[in-house]
């Protein structure tokens, strides 16, 4: 059935529903052909109130206890008479939510990282086929920092001992992560004052658990400050090990084009859409799809080819690694399926909705999982094994190929497709601003310094379909680099902006304001610059770290003219990386809902006390101008610190008015 049996007057519907015209395309269908989304879940049942402001608590079988944000003029006395049968307050209780979702996001990266850790060693090793160590240049810098020996022993063996030494971080008994001392030095002093440099990864998370067990830690300021401990260990450990682990052994990304949104399944083809994180299983899926008996069965079963296309944040891996295209972003996870043309679905962790296996029902997919982890009631479970690696690759993509016979005469796939250069890794922004030959962020910090570039925004995280999908995102990344801030994007975030056409050169001359945009041309590059998945937000610590180690713009983090923001987020993993980006010096700007509400005293505390101990702080606003208003003001706020906010406006002296000055 097509689209077009959608009435004219359910358009603005659907506009409420996404700004992405693919989108939009493929939600009529989904109505047309009966089949259920996330976007018609999200009209007809409402979030609960009471635990949306985080005012809930569950931790213990005498509740649930509902402790709502109490009436602004409430005396005193009845505020403190509103607690849980434990006598837990509405602070304790909105602050041990808040420090759950740090530890489930910082478990999901660290988890994630973990696994990765050990197909390295593994690979090392030489035990798993179908895996190299691609990118020796940064082993030897990963060695560097964490001690081990380069001399001239074999990578092999270099690589070995960086793999124990990644896998003991997660159950380090004593010291700190290694990756900490890449932070400057001021900021490590700022940890260690506070109490909050993180041990080992896993230890940080289940102590965060244990204090939010009923009757542990009930003092919602050490139950924040510990949830920093907890995120540091996610940004500056377990992130941080997967992205760099991961550029070892399938390569650090370098500049590559690639193609974006749900245009870009092909009806003559078999399509194989890669959803979830781990890059793993993606990498081999890429390099075995060019296996000449496949490509002869896929003929066979007459289809042109075989097209490979990522969703979420395994997208975001494989292209900018392999320019591979990408079908879409979270609330696009469903839609790729209702094109009808996605002969198999495999998914291993993280952000996959359990919907999928209804939605395939409505088509001819087949949704495989493949991570032992994370099994889904109706899909199939071919299960990756590092050792099997290529065999289970084939295994998926013949599954593909035999279902696609089964296609119904369901299809229609949107036209939209749109061009996008990505693979702006911390290294590569070191390349292309200060050349080969004297790599450095000296550029940055110069237009920086002379005004051209306002600043550096960080806007990252997820889709939410509580909001309008990819506007809040994308009208916040175009105020901010009209107001020459250039923008860092990872996640569905930077999908936003791939599918909106900001991750072109040509996006400069459009969209950024005129400093900027001379930067950008000068350069070659977009206003915004896809840095990769959400584990990959790592990489903008790095390069926050790099510019505050050029030099001229402070000595912390929390000095930069910077900000960050994630204005549709919606997952644990999200609140993780906003409080490790709050902890690391940066002010931090949510929108959708914020998860403590409910609590004056704890929202207090993360948007205006923390700037005076960790030094950055949280905020909220869900309108993204107003959003961008604040950011832009941090950012000038922070320039006038540096003393170089009046370098925007140069004023050129005459002999006259200079020995008028020279007089005074
Ligand atoms: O890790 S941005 S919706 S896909 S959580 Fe998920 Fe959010 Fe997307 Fe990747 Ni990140
Ligand atoms: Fe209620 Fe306290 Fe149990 Fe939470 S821990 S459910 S506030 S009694």
């Amino acid at each position: 059935m097509k689209a077009e049996n959608i009435k004219e007057e359910d358009m603005s519907d659907f506009d409420k529903k996404s700004i992405d015209p693919a989108t939009i395309h493929m939600l009529k269908k989904a109505q047309a052909d009966g089949c259920e989304t996330i976007f018609d879940r999200a009209d007809s049942m409402k979030p609960c109130p009471i635990g949306a402001e985080g005012s809930c608590c569950k931790h213990c079988a005498m509740g649930p206890c509902r402790v709502p944000a109490p009436k602004k003029k409430e005396a005193a006395a009845d505020k403190a008479k509103r607690t849980g049968l434990c006598g837990a307050t509405a602070e304790t209780i909105s602050a041990r939510n808040f420090a759950r979702m740090v530890a489930a996001g910082t478990a999901a990266h660290s988890d994630h990282a973990r696994g990765i850790a050990d197909v390295f060693l593994a690979t090392a090793k030489g035990e798993v086929p179908g895996f190299q160590l691609k990118d020796e240049q940064k082993l030897y810098q990963v060695a560097m920092d964490f001690g081990v020996e380069i001399g001239d022993r074999p990578a092999k063996e270099i690589a070995i001992d960086v793999g124990h030494k990644a896998i003991a971080e997660f159950g380090r008994q004593e010291g700190e992560p290694l990756f900490i001392k890449r932070a400057p030095l001021k900021r490590q002093e700022i940890w260690k004052k506070l109490g909050i440099t993180p041990r080992g990864i896993d230890r940080e998370v289940v102590e965060l658990m244990h204090r939010t067990h009923m009757g542990v830690d009930q003092d919602y300021r050490s139950l924040l400050m510990s949830a920093a401990r907890c995120a540091l260990a996610d940004g500056w450990g377990g992130s941080m090990i997967s992205t760099e682990l991961q550029d070892i052994l399938f390569g650090t990304p370098m500049p590559v084009m690639g193609q974006i949104n749900l245009g870009v399944l092909k009806k003559d083809e078999i399509n194989l859409v890669v959803h979830g994180h781990e890059p793993l299983l993606p990498e081999i899926i890429v390099d075995v799809v060019q296996d000449p008996e496949l490509q002869k069965a896929a003929k066979a079963v007459g289809a042109k080819g075989i097209n490979i296309a990522g969703m979420c944040c395994s997208a975001n891996e494989i292209l900018m690694r392999h320019g591979i295209p990408v079908a879409g972003n979270f609330l696009q996870q469903e839609l790729a399926i209702v094109t009808g043309v996605v002969d198999a679905m495999v998914v291993d962790v993280q952000c996959e909705m359990q919907s999928l296996a209804q939605v395939a029902k409505c088509y001819h997919t087949k949704l495989i999982t493949t991570s032992a982890k994370a099994k889904i009631d109706g899909a199939t479970h071919i299960e990756f094994e590092e050792h099997n690696a290529p065999n289970v690759a084939k295994k998926i993509v013949m599954e593909a190929i035999e279902n696609f016979k089964n296609r119904k005469s369901n299809i229609d796939i949107p036209p939209q497709t749109m061009d996008q250069v990505v693979g702006f890794s911390h290294e590569t922004i070191n390349y292309l601003l200060g050349g080969v030959f004297r790599a450095s962020y000296r550029p940055l910090n110069d237009n920086i310094i002379n005004g051209r570039i306002r600043g550096i925004a960080g806007v990252v995280g997820c889709n939410n379909a509580r909001v309008t999908h990819d506007d809040p995102n994308l009208t916040l990344i175009k105020e901010l680099i009209k107001n020459d801030v250039i923008v860092l994007v990872t996640g569905c975030s930077a999908m936003a902006c791939g599918k909106a056409g900001l991750l072109t050169p040509e996006a400069a001359r459009q969209y950024a304001g005129e400093g900027l945009a001379s930067v950008c041309e000068a350069v070659g590059i977009p206003p915004v610059l896809h840095m990769g998945a959400c584990v990959d937000n790592s990489r903008i610590l790095m390069a926050a770290t790099a510019v505050v180690k050029d030099g001229g713009l402070g000595d912390d983090i929390s000095d930069l003219p910077a900000a960050g923001a994630a204005l549709e987020w919606m997952s644990e993993k999200a609140v993780a990386i906003g409080h490790y980006f709050v902890a690391s010096g940066v002010y931090t700007v949510f929108g959708t809902t914020f998860p403590t509400m409910g609590s004056e005293e704890v929202t207090r505390l993360l948007f205006e006390e923390f700037e005076n101990t960790v030094k950055g702080k949280w905020g909220f606003e869900p309108d993204p101008m107003k959003a961008a208003k604040l950011m832009i003001e941090h950012i000038d706020k922070k320039r006038k610190a540096l003393g170089i906010d009046k370098t925007r406006e140069r004023v050129l002296f005459d002999m006259a008015k200079r020995r008028e000055l020279d007089a005074a």
